[in-house]
């Protein structure tokens, strides 16, 4: 292939002086240049110009009795002749590199079908050979109409390159990425850009910079990209390798032809999308270690939005029925460059190399490998009781205010700091779990319950002069919630009682004994989903709540779109109420009056509010896109009286819901307010009772600058931001907590570990003037903050 395209021109030179020179008097009508090569390792002729360009053994066509010339090149290795055995025709035979032969003869006056192969039998036998198509002009070809085939290809090879991960190209089967230009009028866009001057490549004609495009993409960067103007090495300009000279070229004829080349290639040619079945390229091998490295960096990075079992959630499905058409290169594209919607650059921020990206593209494209469930008696075999309840102190050891502790995760030390919130000094630093995700107190406040990714949770008793960790435990291998019991009413007092894990993977939740750890009870949440009642076999534990009205949990059901009210009265045989509510169930909290929870279905757009207190819905409401409000925020608006909010990872607004159906019944459970953000992928939004403004953060947001700026929305005024800052040079600002009295708010800077100077710090602003404070640096990459005495009593 190489051949053909560096020395095509020098070829299609020499063989139109053979041509000219060809036999027999006759003068052709059509003349067929073909070169030998190596296809997948086996020799074959090559097509040389025109429509055959590149095509492998390609199809000749010729009308009844049309004279035509056939000239063949030798394209390096052996001797080749091109041999018309049923017209007894041939070339001469070609010996060296370059030289070419040429055959001039007539076609039968039938139509038909005539094969021509290599003269030497051991290269036909390798597969030399092809087809005279003899037929009328405009005639189907032998299999298909030569208009289809040419579409066909194309989309095919659109297909193949991946372009449909990136890229919205009408008449392609899954040709709806946002990552790239829309492609919907391409030929028309590119004219008018080169008409206008604006283009500044090399191309003059719609086809070259299609051309160009392709094969150096930063040769010029399209100004219009979904989400604002396209970024310089985010095409891989690797498609040129992965696609044939004449896929190359049918794909810029078909670009060039939109947005009317669409249409030839949707219904009437059966490339609709509804018809046209995508292109499914073989699976990809890995070696062993390849595919273990991706097993291990799949699970830490990627099966908490896509699933363990890969069938989707916060990010889409990632089966092989969704990832072979996308191809290798469109994956690692995705992988490297990420998305507006939410999916992290691992390769832009230097996680995976271009190389990773490509391995763990291919690993998607395989089967997910069917992870390990764990059994109560495997939990029990985990648990460690390192300090008996007994031993324990019966009072607070330390003078220090331990209800303004905040414990801080150090997310990629697998550590949490518990750091004073009045001197700030970190008073104990403990291993937790594999990149902590959450802490939750107990009722009293006195322990600290920290889960990690990996289902590791560790019990921290604060009383202790420096706070250590008293009881371990794993209940699964992939985790994300905790929560604690915190009723206290005619029903007993559950205060400090029990425990309760949420799993991603297994799917579900195991009651613990809250003061030890012991594993209890384990109920699997594998269930159908609420709406269309369709089995789904990994329904993810998001957020769990405990209720101040009733010994309930609510736990949510991410996938069936349930949320679970589990009573934990008698937690052998705990009672549950299904609520059906809406798919993707992820974050959320309570209301002011704590009687109300709010939480996001991240991919439906939705907010579902539970009322506590008669275990019922109370209603859904319709919000931006991909909200994620950790557990939101509770604030009087200046119109709308109480409200929650949420920002969104995938729009860059704040929207507020009524919270009040007492006095403002027109407004609860309804999106009342909408105040735009300077950018989306935001994760947490954070308030105070006693705090005059709103703050939130743009964590994932693609831009690093905007990725470490947080904005602040007056409580007066929330029509728009007040303000926006960074808060500081590096990495991302991520969650923000308040302290105990509500007088300052800790931003997380999560950096980077393996880059000193650089890991992340907490920045302390006094919320009455929006001024820094304080500033603890060197940690590492922190990210959640949970001052003890809020997260108690749910202040947010
Ligand atoms: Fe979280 C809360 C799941 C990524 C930091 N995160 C939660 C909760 C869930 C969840 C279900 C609610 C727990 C509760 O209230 O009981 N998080 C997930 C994911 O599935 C996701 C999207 C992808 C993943 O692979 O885990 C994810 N989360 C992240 C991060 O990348 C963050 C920023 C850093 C990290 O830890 O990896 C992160 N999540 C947090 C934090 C909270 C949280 C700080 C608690 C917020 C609060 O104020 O309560």
């Amino acid at each position: 292939m190489k051949l053909v395209k560096l020395g095509s021109l020098f070829l299609l030179f020499a063989a139109i002086l053979a041509a000219c020179g060809g036999g027999e008097g006759l003068v052709s009508a059509k003349e067929y240049v073909l070169t030998t090569g190596i296809e997948d390792g086996t020799p074959v002729f090559l097509g040389v110009g025109d429509e055959i360009n590149g095509a492998v053994n390609p199809e000749l066509r010729a009308e009844p009795g049309e004279t035509i010339t056939v000239t063949l090149i030798n394209g390096g290795e052996g001797r080749h002749q091109i041999v018309f055995p049923s017209l007894k025709v041939k070339t001469d035979e070609v010996h060296e590199k370059g030289e070419s032969a040429s055959v001039t003869f007539k076609a039968p006056n039938e139509a038909g079908e005539l094969e021509y192969m290599d003269g030497n039998s051991a290269f036909e036998a390798l597969g030399m050979k092809g087809v005279l198509v003899v037929a009328p002009a405009g005639a189907p070809s032998a299999e298909r109409p030569a208009g289809l085939y040419v579409n066909e290809l194309a989309v095919q090879a659109i297909q193949k390159g991946g372009c449909v991960a990136c890229h919205i190209i009408p008449g392609v089967p899954g040709a709806v990425g946002v990552i790239g230009p829309d492609l919907s009028e391409i030929g028309e866009k590119v004219a008018a850009r080169i008409e206008a001057g604006e283009y500044t490549g090399m191309a003059k004609t719609i086809e070259e910079y299609l051309h160009e495009s392709i094969q150096s993409p930063d040769a010029f960067i399209a100004p219009d990209c979904p989400t604002g103007p396209c970024g310089a090495g985010v095409m891989p300009a690797s498609l040129a390798q992965t696609l044939s000279a004449d896929e190359l070229n049918g794909v810029v004829n078909y670009l060039a032809s939109l947005p009317e080349g669409a249409t030839a290639a949707g219904p009437e040619s059966g490339l609709g999308e509804s018809e046209a079945p995508a292109f499914i390229g073989d699976v990809p091998s890995l070696t062993d270690e390849e595919f273990s490295w991706a097993k291990q960096t799949f699970f830490e990075r990627c099966a908490g939005c896509h699933g363990t079992l890969r069938k989707g959630a916060t990010g889409p499905a990632l089966t092989p029925n969704v990832t072979l058409p996308k191809g290798t290169v469109g994956l690692a594209a995705i992988i490297f460059n990420g998305t507006t919607g939410g999916m992290p650059d691992w390769g832009k921020q230097g996680v995976l190399t271009q190389a990773e990206t490509e391995v763990m593209a291919k690993f998607l494209q395989n089967e997910p490998p069917a992870p390990p469930e764990m059994s109560l008696e495997q939990m029990k075999a985990s648990w460690q009781l390192i300090t008996p309840v007994t031993e324990r102190p019966t009072e607070p050891q330390t003078a220090r205010d331990w209800q303004n502790y905040f414990i801080v995760t150090l997310r990629d030390a697998g550590q949490v700091a518990i750091i004073d919130g009045d001197t700030y000094e970190i008073v104990s630093t403990v291993d937790s779990g594999y990149a902590v995700h959450i802490t939750r107190m107990s009722a009293s406040g006195r322990y600290a319950y920290v889960i990690g990714r990996d289902g590791r949770l560790a019990l921290i008793d604060l009383w202790m002069e420096k706070p250590e960790v008293v009881a371990r435990v794993q209940t699964c291998y992939d985790a994300r919630s905790v929560e604690v019991s915190k009723y206290d009413g005619p029903e007993g007092d559950f205060r400090d009682k029990y425990a309760v894990t949420g799993c991603y993977w297994p799917p579900h939740f195991a009651i613990l004994d809250g003061q030890t750890l012991e594993p209890m009870k384990v109920v699997s949440t594998r269930s159908y989903t609420f709406d269309t009642g369709a089995y789904h076999p990994e329904p993810r534990v998001a957020s769990i709540l405990a209720s101040h009205y009733k010994p309930e949990w609510v736990v949510n059901v991410k996938e069936t779109g349930q949320i679970w009210l589990v009573n934990y009265t008698d937690p052998l045989n705990p009672s549950i109420k299904m609520i059906n509510a809406a798919l993707f169930l992820h974050d959320g909290g309570v209301d002011s009056t704590k009687r109300y929870f709010l939480v996001a279905a991240n991919q439906s757009n939705k907010v579902a509010v539970v009322d506590l207190k008669t275990s019922s819905l109370a209603g859904i409401a319709d919000v931006g896109a991909v909200p994620h409000p950790g557990r939101g925020a509770n604030w009087i608006d200046p119109e709308f009286g109480p409200v929650w909010s949420t920002p969104h990872l995938g729009e860059a607004s704040v929207m507020s819901l009524g919270t009040d159906p007492e006095s403002h019944a027109e407004n609860a459970w309804k999106a009342v307010r909408t105040t735009p953000l300077p950018g989306s992928g935001s994760l947490f939004i954070k308030t105070h009772p006693n705090s005059q403004w709103v703050w939130v953060d743009m964590t994932l947001n693609s831009d690093p600058v905007l990725a470490r700026t947080i904005c602040v929305i007056a409580k007066s005024d929330p029509s728009q931001v007040y303000k926006c800052w960074e808060i500081g040079t590096y990495g991302r600002a991520v969650h923000f907590e308040y302290n105990r009295d509500g007088t300052e708010v800790w931003v997380s800077l999560w950096g980077d570990a393996a880059k000193p100077g650089e890991t992340g710090a907490i920045v302390i602003y006094d919320d009455a003037t929006l001024e820094e404070k304080a500033r603890i640096d060197n940690l590492i990459t922190p990210t959640g903050k949970f001052n003890v005495y809020n997260t108690v009593s749910d202040i947010y």
